[in-house]
């Protein structure tokens, strides 16, 4: 089933018109209404009226998340603080938080959308969804609730966290759908073979998993070990929160909702506009935003696009699951490599666990690269040879598929810590040098 199929299977020079009649309007706003803009539009020598159509993106100024921080908290509002309705953050690693508002419009918008995504799930008024995304400055657990209540589902807003609760509720009211990050996900699913859960009081078909990457090898650990479909949900605070794309049952990449947000992919040094298909970053304009519209806001995400046409008949461009943030790429002694590479390659051997840790540090000059790997339960042995052998094969597997020589640590089952929300999965002991 298609939620809004007037959009989402929309003629694609439709979408277009529709495009690029918001953009003019977005151009308008933002300049009467957000200094920061008009200050960046005037230095362009670009006014309201110039801007007709999205072709013209590319002479439009990019926005960053230091933009957003040296604007702190409010200075990218387009509103006035009686507009704004809701406030959300995002801590980020360093300094001052990122802040967000929304209107009553974009709080209507972002229910939209999430309704849109969780239909592409199969999600309807027959379900009851756990939801286990964080509540609270986090986008995920209310961004989520408003779009499963706007489907009809019945909502368990239980939140992140408390592992028992969740798997008491999960069987005593026989939830059909779990929404929070795969590596929590990963953790109820071990969980529900530890604490010896009766399987069949266990009624999940469906996890609508996102916040943080994760592989396709990850998604089929997960479907095993929870027994349903999983399905990729992509977000983030500064464009609206979770829903900005969603993978419909094709599971060929996530439709991106462009009625609302438009895509593009620049290489992340030149700046240049990438054609569709190629690898580069993702940056998002808000065409109806209206507490804080964003203008080719780069996300640091790094995947590709899709425009042909997907079996499930919508039209939406789709993006190819997350590399990674090119942020979080690491470059061990010149190699370039992104924790999902490693994840990919782990994860193909059924001995490895979904929890694993990097740690990165410099030694003598040299970049070092350790991989703790959790081993499963089943595997895991007493005798030194087994673990030895393989410690090896996990080795070399890495190295042939990566390039890579890392140190290789075998951790007993359960050693690695849990996450609740976004896994951290890497440890650069470089940036803790002063
Ligand atoms: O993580 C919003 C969200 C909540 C998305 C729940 C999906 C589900 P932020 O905390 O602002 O917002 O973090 C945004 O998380 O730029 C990506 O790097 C990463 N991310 C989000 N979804 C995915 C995904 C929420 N499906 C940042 N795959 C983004 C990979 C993801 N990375």
């Amino acid at each position: 089933m298609i939620w809004n199929e007037y959009i989402e299977a929309a003629d694609r020079e439709r979408l277009k018109r529709l495009q690029n009649e918001r953009l003019t309007q977005l151009i308008e706003r933002i300049y009467f209404k957000v200094p920061f803009y008009r200050k960046k539009l005037t230095e362009l020598g670009i006014e309201p009226g110039d801007i007709k159509s999205i072709d013209q993106l590319s002479q439009l100024p990019l926005t960053v998340k230091d933009d957003l921080r040296d604007n702190y908290p409010f200075g990218m509002f387009a509103e006035t603080q009686q507009q704004i309705v809701r406030l959300h953050a995002s801590s980020g690693t360093t300094g001052k938080p990122t802040v967000v508002g929304y209107t009553h419009n974009d709080l209507n918008t972002w229910s939209e959308v999430v309704a849109r995504s969780l239909t592409m799930a199969g999600v309807s008024r027959s379900d009851i969804i756990q939801i286990a995304y964080g509540y609270g400055l986090f986008t995920g657990g209310l961004g989520l609730h408003y779009g499963a209540e706007k489907v009809g589902a019945s909502v368990i807003p239980i939140s992140g966290g408390n592992t028992r609760k969740q798997l008491q509720l999960m069987t005593d009211f026989g939830s059909t759908v779990i929404a929070c990050t795969p590596s929590y996900a990963a953790h109820l699913g071990e969980s529900i073979a530890k604490d010896n859960i009766d399987r069949t009081q266990i009624k999940l078909r469906a996890g609508i998993f996102g916040a943080e990457p994760w592989t396709n090898e990850m998604r089929l650990q997960v479907e095993k070990s929870l027994n349903i479909k999983a399905f990729d949900i992509y977000g983030l605070s500064e464009i609206i929160g979770p829903g900005v794309a969603m993978e419909c049952e094709h599971q060929q990449g996530m439709h991106i909702f462009e009625d609302h947000f438009i895509p593009e992919i620049i290489d992340p040094v030149t700046l240049e506009v990438l054609p569709y298909g190629e690898i580069g970053e993702l940056v998002f304009t808000t065409i109806t935003k209206e507490a804080m519209p964003l203008l080719r806001y780069r996300t640091r995400d790094l995947t590709r696009l899709h425009v042909e046409k997907c079996a499930c008949g919508r039209t939406l461009v789709r993006m190819d699951k997350c590399l990674g943030r090119s942020d979080d790429m690491l470059i061990i002694r010149g190699v370039n490599v992104f924790p999902s590479q490693i994840e990919a390659v782990l994860l193909e051997m059924s001995e490895a666990s979904p929890h694993y840790q990097l740690v990165v540090d410099r030694v003598n000059n040299l970049d070092t690269l350790e991989i703790q790997v959790e081993i499963d339960d089943q595997f895991w042995s007493d005798e030194i040879r087994v673990l030895e052998n393989l410690r090896r094969q996990i080795q070399n597997n890495i190295a042939s598929a990566l390039g890579l020589t890392a140190t290789i640590r075998l951790v007993e089952p359960n050693t690695i810590a849990r996450s609740e929300g976004k896994a951290q999965r890497v440890i650069d002991k470089r940036k803790l040098v002063i």
